[in-house]
């Protein structure tokens, strides 16, 4: 699959930065509060996913409905947890090759763009020192529909001047992969080929990213 791509699209959560673990204890917390089962299986298709529709998921565990009203004082509620969490991470919290991934993707002349549901983005690109790698950043603030819906990757990719079909995307989710798809994008899968079989190609983690393995000479 090695081809003349010209840019690079990373996802953030599950990617780049380990925050995956940070949603999962601030959905627990909130989940624990309202006394909602929750567990690994139910976090798993919160991933990629936006914060109310991720609340949706959750609430359908609950043994009552919430009004919008409710939804969105819940909502800020799980992300100020969330929050509370990141502002304690550095570059250190970068996972495992995410680094030498970026740098492999410079040192090429790629572009990089970061493609993420998340509205906290800005922050964790401040806390994670992600700035200098990246090009362009598109998060849900600036996109009219989140994953799976293929905006967010659409706008990645415009972001930095490349057409959908001449970028990469990286993803660890399966609304992720989806969107990146749907945009046109060629997609690897960071994580397990059940979850994320719609991927054109799958990785266990971004240790074993090799940017040669995708990209021709010029
Ligand atoms: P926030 P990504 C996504 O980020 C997360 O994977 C997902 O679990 C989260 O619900 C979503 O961001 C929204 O995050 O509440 O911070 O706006 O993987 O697309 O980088
Ligand atoms: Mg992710």
């Amino acid at each position: 699959m090695s081809r003349r791509f010209k840019a690079v699209l990373f996802d953030l959560d599950g990617v780049l930065a380990d925050s995956a673990t940070a949603h999962y204890a601030a959905w627990r917390r909130l989940a624990d509060e309202l006394g909602i089962p929750f567990d690994e299986t139910i976090n798993e298709r919160l991933k990629g996913v936006s914060r109310m529709d991720s609340l949706d998921i959750i609430l359908e565990q609950a043994g009552q409905s919430y009004d919008a009203a409710e939804k969105d004082r819940l909502a800020a509620r799980k992300n100020g947890y969330y929050r509370d969490i990141i502002t304690t991470l550095s570059p250190e919290d970068l996972l495992p090759g995410a680094l030498d991934a970026l740098k492999a993707c410079r040192t090429a002349s790629l572009k990089v763009a970061l493609a993420s549901a998340s509205r906290n983005a800005p922050m964790l690109v401040e806390r994670l020192g992600l700035a200098p790698y990246l090009n362009f950043i598109a998060d849900a603030s600036k996109a009219a529909r989140s994953k799976p819906a293929p905006d967010i990757f659409q706008i990645a990719a415009a972001g930095v001047g490349v057409p959908p079909e001449d970028a990469l995307a990286i993803e660890d989710a399966a609304a992720g992969v989806k969107a990146a798809k749907d945009a046109g994008c060629t997609v690897i899968g960071v994580g397990d080929r059940e979850t994320l079989w719609e991927a054109d190609h799958i990785i266990a983690d971004m240790t074993v990213f090799r940017l040669e393995y995708y990209i021709t000479g010029p």
